[in-house]
């Protein structure tokens, strides 16, 4: 037990986005903790962004899973890892090694990873383990692996701050990676960084951009072959280049047409001059290029620039694929995906195999690739595969074609989920439930976007008998039979394992080798300062290619030539993406009243000419469908996004708005190289939603709305719920009881002509509930009603705007302090201010975490242009 003393921070990482910021966590006196950015951390030096200050609301044990469940009951540790391991054992005895699976998480810590790893590619004897990351990095990992020879990442943060040129394709870097974001914005005002977003969405990112290209179709790689010719025409890559495959890609290249990409010709060539006339040019790239059916050769087209002019792995020059989940690259380190091994060895190499066998002492080393993701789902599906065991991933709500997936959990015979939380759209199907340690309550290690390893240091003690990942997985595997290759009792035991095993991977030519961490004990392990690999020789620390040598049989990088599809003529292809304060599933966002201020609903964005074409109307809700699904969201209206590419976020679930699931929607198609899903273009078919009633609630707790749209939120002081209903209500009292569970007598203002209602259950003079009702979306300013909610005064509640002389707020901009959007609006008109730092000033917007400054950038902008 390490537990720290009550003043003094720990020194931990943020489980959140990959950035990987360093955090000092202090216990509180009431078992909290108060957050801070860690000055010494060097991917963030002091900064955190909204999600990482607010981490301190969601370690409550509100709805945590405390206990091991089977069948829905409480039992013991004891009963529930041995059944966990009688019924796998059973299920290879029966059906052989490949009709058991587990699916895993980049938010497992590298030790969890390792483990379940191990337990599953080695004893059990099938490579069947895949990961979340399949849907999230794997096109990186397949480009990275067919142009350098292994999944390397070439550079370092620091690249884009030395860059002259940074180029954000498919990135939305402002709400995703907020810190590094924030790093760029610095040194673009330092030192004129020219900024370049290449994205179909008008995003909180193109705020710092010099120039935005709304590409239509799959443009992506149609972009990067017209720049890999216009390099060529320029003479600007060297007839030496340490590259194989140069004159088949320049083909492809030149063959490349630009009708289609949607992007007037001098903006290209404005995005060529720029890339041509930097050298120093960072190409930083995420979830729009790899979530594509040619997410690879996505990759592929931005790879073969940085290759052919050797603007790789140098100060300021080189590709870079960020990374999502905190440790999506200590999963790809350690060999998460169904198809690799640890330490960047590869499973279909025969030499590998033998030697991490050899290490393992492995009875039944895989010998072939596992089933990736989407396959994995489907043999579920067709009884193939019969024992499943998914951790630290929601793939009930966060796979594509999610309806048919939960269909397809829900139907196989033995399902255990580790979680954190007791109830989730996957935690529902399944026969086990085990209760996992969550970020605060366990130790290990994580690797960032430029392959940076830091300590997740524990402060808390874990929630009721909650267990560590890797400590589950290594007593089923005990209990399965192995108990000397999974007999560790400290992380640093299972740490120290995989760096020796780093070493041998090593030796045989790859690029991960931390073996000089092989005999870390658990003191040096605790003392831990974060490191990048390569761990030895010239490059420690440091860059990998600036010296033209790839890991390639040759030493050569491979080129591709790519030849880019024409996007499907379909009228809309619904792209799905994150927004700035929620993460995933929104199991711990979504318990921060903070982090619930900012979008509170599941919406579809879409431009002003499509809503107009199909009758939505703002505020109003359309019902979106494919063959797949469907879903039902408010429509916002913008033309940030293009004509025909409405936007919805990917957060919504079961538990919190049952109706706005997006991936009800997306088909399960993929990449052919990588198999990651095509998340961001499902074909879809839209029309209103027509309902006789919207309404608007809170309440102080839980609510329990039935009715065919509804949405929850997290407020201080209770739960707010958006609800609509298509047959037309007459007793509001009455539905608003039950929504409520409340049964004194309620305060109704009521006009059965208009259709209006609102009824408040008061007591005391305090608010207990509210719900107000319109045959139109309810017109009321949320901040204020909620507001109420919090202690604010529950007299002019029912007139849903503040009464005369106060001001309303309007929607939330700033999470930290408060501020809306009307609040912000009235002081750059009334008191003429021109910049972020001077709405910092006045109001405290923008002055903490810098999440929101986009945003109010965006504002400013607006009104100074209409005035
Ligand atoms: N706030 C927040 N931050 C997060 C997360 C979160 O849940 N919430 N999740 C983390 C994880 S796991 C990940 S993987 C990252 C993802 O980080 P990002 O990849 O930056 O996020 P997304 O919103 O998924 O998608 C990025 C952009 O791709 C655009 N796009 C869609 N189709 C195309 C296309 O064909 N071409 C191009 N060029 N662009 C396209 C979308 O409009 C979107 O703006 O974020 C991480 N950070
Ligand atoms: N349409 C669409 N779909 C997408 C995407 C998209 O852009 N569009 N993005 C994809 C991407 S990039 C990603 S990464 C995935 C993410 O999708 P998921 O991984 O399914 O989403 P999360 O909500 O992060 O799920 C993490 C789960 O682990 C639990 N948990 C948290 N900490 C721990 C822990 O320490 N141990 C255990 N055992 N459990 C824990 C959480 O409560 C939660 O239930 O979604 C993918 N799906
Ligand atoms: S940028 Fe924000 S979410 Fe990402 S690691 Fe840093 S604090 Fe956490
Ligand atoms: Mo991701």
């Amino acid at each position: 037990m390490n537990m720290h003393s009550a003043t003094r921070p720990v020194k931990t990482t943020c489980p959140y986005c990959g950035v990987g910021c360093g955090v000092l966590a202090t216990p509180t006196p009431q078992g909290g903790l108060t957050i801070a950015g860690d000055p010494d951390h060097p991917a963030n030096f002091g900064r955190l962004c909204v999600k990482g200050q607010a981490l301190g609301e969601t370690l409550g044990l509100q709805g945590r899973l405390l206990s091991p469940q089977i069948a829905g009951r409480n039992v013991g540790w004891d009963q529930a890892l041995q059944t966990v391991a009688d019924r796998f054992a059973d299920t290879i005895a029966r059906h052989g090694p490949d009709s058991v699976a587990f699916y895993v998480s980049g938010q497992l810590l590298t030790e969890d990873y390792y483990v379940a790893n191990k337990l599953m590619k080695g004893f059990v004897g099938s490579a069947n383990i895949d990961t979340n990351s399949r849907l999230c990095m794997a096109s990186s990992v397949a480009g990275h692996r067919r142009a350098f020879g292994s999944d390397t990442v070439p550079g370092l943060y620091e690249d884009l701050e030395q860059a002259d040129c940074v180029v954000l394709v498919g990135s939305n870097l402002a709400w995703c990676h907020p810190v590094l974001y924030q790093r760029l914005a610095a040194a673009r005002q330092a030192r004129g960084t020219r900024v370049v977003v290449i994205d179909p969405r008008r995003t909180a990112t193109c705020d710092i951009a010099d120039l935005h290209l709304p590409i239509s179709g799959a443009g992506d790689a149609a972009i990067f072959n017209l720049l890999l010719a216009e390099l060529d025409r320029r003479g600007l890559i060297p007839a030496d280049a340490p590259v194989d495959g140069l004159p088949e890609a320049l083909r492809a290249a030149r063959a490349t047409s630009a009708d289609g990409l949607g992007i007037p010709d001098p903006e290209l060539q404005r995005f060529f001059d720029l890339w041509c006339d930097n050298p120093r040019v960072v190409t930083v790239y995420s979830q729009g290029v790899n979530q594509s059916d040619c997410g690879t050769d996505k990759v592929g087209a931005i790879l073969n620039c940085h290759l052919a002019t050797g603007r790789i792995g140098r100060p300021g020059m080189g590709p870079f694929s960020v990374t999502g989940q905190p440790n999506a690259m200590g999963g790809r380190e350690v060999g998460g995906l169904a198809n690799m091994l640890a330490c960047h060895l590869d499973i279909e190499n025969p030499a590998h195999r033998d030697a991490v066998g050899a290490f393992w002492k492995a009875p039944n080393m895989a010998c072939e690739p596992g089933l990736k993701a989407v396959q994995m789902f489907d043999a579920v599906e067709q009884g193939k595969i019969k024992a499943l065991w998914i951790i630290c991933t929601n793939p009930a709500m966060s796979m594509p074609d999610a309806d048919r997936v939960a269909r397809a959990i829900r139907g196989c015979d033995f399902v255990v989920v580790s979680d954190i939380m007791a109830r989730t759209d996957t935690t529902e199907l399944a026969d086990v439930l085990l209760p996992a340690t969550g970020w605060g309550e366990k130790d290990g290690t994580v690797t960032n976007s430029e392959r940076r390893i830091s300590r997740q240091r524990r402060s808390l003690a874990p929630a009721g008998q909650a267990r560590d990942d890797w400590r589950i997985l290594a007593e089923v595997g005990r209990r399965m039979g192995w108990q000397q290759a999974f007999n560790w009792s400290h992380p640093a035991q299972v740490f120290a394992e995989y760096a020796a095993l780093s070493g041998i991977a090593g030796k045989l030519g790859s690029d991960f080798d931390i073996s000089d961490c092989a005999g870390i004990d658990p003191a040096e392990y605790e003392a831990m300062q974060p490191f990048s690999w390569p761990r030895a020789g010239a490059r420690q620390g440091g860059r990998f290619f600036g010296d033209g040598i790839y890991h390639r049989p040759n030493g050569r990088a491979q080129m591709v030539a790519v030849t880019p599809q024409a996007a499907p003529v379909q009228d809309f292809r619904l792209n799905t993406g994150r927004v700035r304060d929620h993460w995933h599933s929104m199991t711990r966002t979504g318990l921060s009243p903070r982090l619930s201020r900012h979008l509170a609903e599941p919406y579809l964005e879409i431009h002003p000419d499509d809503a107009a074409r199909l009758g939505l109307t703002a505020a109003g809700l359309a019902e979106v469908a494919t063959p797949q699904g469907r879903a039902v969201l408010r429509v916002m209206i913008s033309d940030r996004v293009g004509r025909g590419r409405p936007f919805a976020p990917m957060h919504w679930t079961g538990q919190v708005a049952p109706t706005g699931r997006v991936n009800a929607l997306v088909p399960p198609v993929v990449d052919p190289i990588s198999g990651q899903p095509a998340s961001k273009s499902a074909p879809v078919t839209i029309r209103p939603f027509h309902v006789s009633w919207y309404g608007f609630a809170v309440a102080g707790r839980a609510m329990r709305p039935d009715c065919d749209y509804w949405a929850t939120a997290r407020l201080d002081g209770g739960h707010q719920a958006e609800l609509a209903g298509v047959e037309p209500v007459t007793d509001w009292a009455g539905m608003a009881a039950a929504l409520f569970g409340l049964n004194s007598e309620p305060i109704i203002v009521e006009d059965t002509r208009r259709g209006v209602a609102r009824v408040a259950f008061v007591e005391d003079g305090r608010l207990q509930a509210a719900l107000f009702v319109a045959p139109r979306p309810v017109a009321l300013s949320r901040s204020h009603v909620t507001a109420a909610m919090s202690g604010g005064d529950a007299a002019d509640i029912l007139a849903g705007y503040p009464g005369a002389g106060r001001v309303d707020a309007g929607a939330i901009v700033c999470a930290c302090a408060a501020v809306g959007v009307n609040t912000i609006t009235q002081a750059i008109r009334s008191q003429h201010l021109v910049s972020v730092d001077q709405i910092a000033a006045a109001l405290g917007a923008g002055a903490n975490c810098g999440s929101c400054r986009p945003e109010i950038a965006a504002l400013i902008a607006q009104i100074t242009a209409r005035a």
